[in-house]
């Protein structure tokens, strides 16, 4: 289903002044001579490739082409080795600088409970509101909880991103991605270019209304988390249909009652992190929600410390994912790491520093993602003034630092670099988004070191999300001659209805998933080779989704190498 080139390079560009790499699949033991060529197709640059051998990974052997000594900005270049030419791409900073609102666009298409407007959108993207209690939608406007659970009440719970292709609304994966995404302002604004992200510079509706639009996008789903807590302060894992609708289903379409999951001590621990996050950054731009804000985060960490241990039923996957997790300590230090680097207080110092997560103590190449997410409490004491010995500051940039390194040991193994660690699970489901979460822990070691080598690992990341791979394919839709296309979702589900739109530009495709999750993957996939295990199709659920916490991942990247690309 997917044709791959021979010679595989970032089907979108690569960045002037900054490395150049690409593969070529060839079995050959002795270099090859490799060829530029301009959008004329005439040779610009010449060299010898460098043999790399077989990589199970991707199943290739593959050559290293370094093409960096070539430096001049255009559009169209091509490699060729011999008979086989790569897909064009340019040599510019342009797309990326795109792929730092496109990216964050896909939030504004997510929103649920509002119309998305053609004015910000587009005439085939946009669609009337949905899921207000209009018919044939039965609202989330008094959402009741499951028929078993009996709470008691009922919840408004309107608003907020749908997670994914579905329409469900999860706690524990909104939470990391509002994290991710108020995290690429903060640090912008302490480390970074914060201006990016100025009102104006995004087409939403609050585009015009004095806030940074980033912080705008973002409390379209803050709001949202804090309608997810119960009265006594604990936060419902999750609301979705009562069952799974079709593909497609376009969500003011949707006929199944909602429900709210019980709640968690997960979800009320992302709950607890990122409102005392935005309280932090909202505090001089809005100081009566900054407070209720920080009311939320204290009652939260409080209802979480009275019940550490009430997890989500792995079992509860009718209507909607289960996004279970057995383990809270790293929700504990996340949340902890928060709320001190807002209000100081002694109390939750003392559950950071207590925290076997100190320290950065849990950083390793698996990253994070929505189960795992200790690091993000690191990201935090590093990157927020706090009272915390310099000394252990310190300790937690340095791990940054050596998690990097040992990042760019293993790529530079690879035939297709990205920092993914495949030793234990091989690629999994949403493999894309720990590459990029693992670009970020790249990035921040540049940003707390001034090393070099760390951004290159940066843009060696994009290149493999953007066509350096072994499918020859863009993951990210609209960037790149070969790119996704057929994401899973309910209404950008082209594929299977042509009157709907395909995935917009800046969506991330989930990635290879060598386990194989689903029908499709598992009819046209079995077999393949950890990297090859994708496939363009809507029914591929397991490796071709989309999701808010994987978009959030591209765009803190994104935006991180549109800051370093220059002018
Ligand atoms: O991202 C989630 C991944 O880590 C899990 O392995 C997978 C199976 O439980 O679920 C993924 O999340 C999906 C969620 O359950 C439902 N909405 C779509 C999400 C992305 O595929």
């Amino acid at each position: 289903p997917n044709p791959a080139k021979k010679v595989q390079v970032d089907l979108v560009a690569y960045v002037p002044g900054l490395p150049k790499r690409a593969t070529l699949v060839s079995g050959a033991t002795t270099p090859q001579t490799w060829t530029l060529k301009n959008s004329a197709g005439v040779a610009v640059a010449s060299g010898q490739s460098t043999p790399k051998g077989a990589d199970a990974t991707s199943g290739d052997s593959t050559h290293l082409i370094d093409f960096s000594s070539f430096d001049t900005p255009g559009t169209g270049y091509t490699l060729s080795v011999g008979e086989d030419t790569s897909f064009p791409f340019d040599i510019s900073a342009d797309p990326v600088k795109r792929l730092r609102y496109d990216s964050l666009a896909f939030f504004y298409h997510q929103r649920s409970g509002t119309p998305i407007e053609a004015q910000y959108v587009g005439d085939e993207y946009a669609r009337p509101a949905a899921h207000l209690n209009v018919a044939p939608n039965q609202g989330d406007n008094n959402v009741p909880c499951r028929a078993d659970l009996a709470c008691g009440y009922t919840l408004d719970v309107r608003g907020g991103w749908y997670d994914a292709g579905d329409h469900g609304k999860y706690v524990v994966n909104g939470g990391i991605a509002t994290w991710q995404l108020l995290n690429a302002y903060e640090r912008a604004s302490r480390l970074g270019d914060a201006t990016a992200y100025r009102d104006g510079s995004m087409n939403i509706p609050e585009k015009a209304n004095g806030v940074p639009d980033l912080l705008d996008e973002a409390r379209w789903e803050v709001d949202f988390l804090l309608k997810m807590q119960a009265p006594d302060g604990m936060a419902h894992h999750k609301v979705h249909d009562a069952n799974w609708t079709a593909l497609p289903t376009r969500p003011e379409l949707d006929d199944q009652p909602r429900r709210l999951s019980a709640t968690s001590t997960a979800a009320t621990l992302n709950l607890a992190a990122v409102a005392a996050q935005a309280s932090r950054l909202w505090k001089s731009i809005d100081a009566t929600y900054s407070s209720t804000l920080l009311a939320a985060a204290r009652k939260a960490y409080a209802a979480a410390k009275a019940n550490p241990a009430k997890l989500a039923d792995p079992n509860d996957g009718t209507g909607g994912g289960a996004y279970s997790d057995d383990t809270v300590t790293d929700e504990f230090y996340w949340a902890a790491s928060e709320l001190y680097a807002t209000t100081g207080d002694a109390a939750y110092r003392t559950d950071v520093t207590g925290s076997s997560h100190y320290k950065a103590a849990s950083l390793n190449r698996g990253g994070f993602h929505w189960g795992g997410t200790a690091p993000l409490g690191d990201i935090t004491l590093a990157l927020a003034p706090n009272g915390l010995p310099a000394a252990d500051v310190s300790a937690i940039k340095s791990a940054f630092a050596s998690v990097a390194d040992q990042h760019l040991t293993a790529m530079a193994g690879m035939g297709y670099a990205a920092p993914y660690d495949n030793s234990t699970a091989g690629y999994v489901w949403g493999s894309n988004s720990t590459v990029l979460n693992n670009a970020q822990v790249l990035a921040l070691a540049f940003d707390f070191t001034g090393t070099a080598k760390y951004r290159d690992g940066v843009f060696e990341a994009l290149h493999y999300v953007l066509g350096r791979n072994p499918l020859s394919t863009s993951y990210v839709a609209g960037y790149g001659d070969q790119a996704m296309v057929n994401a899973h979702h309910r209404f950008w589900a082209h594929q299977n209805d042509p009157a709907l739109p395909i995935a917009p530009p800046g969506s991330l495709s989930g990635g290879p998933n060598s386990a194989l999750q689903d029908p499709v993957a598992q009819r046209l996939l079995t077999g393949c080779p950890q990297q090859k295990c994708w496939v363009d199709d809507i029914g591929a659920y397991s490796v071709n989704e989309v999701a808010i916490n994987w978009n959030s991942a591209l765009a803190w990247v994104s935006g991180w190498a549109a800051e370093k690309s220059g002018t």
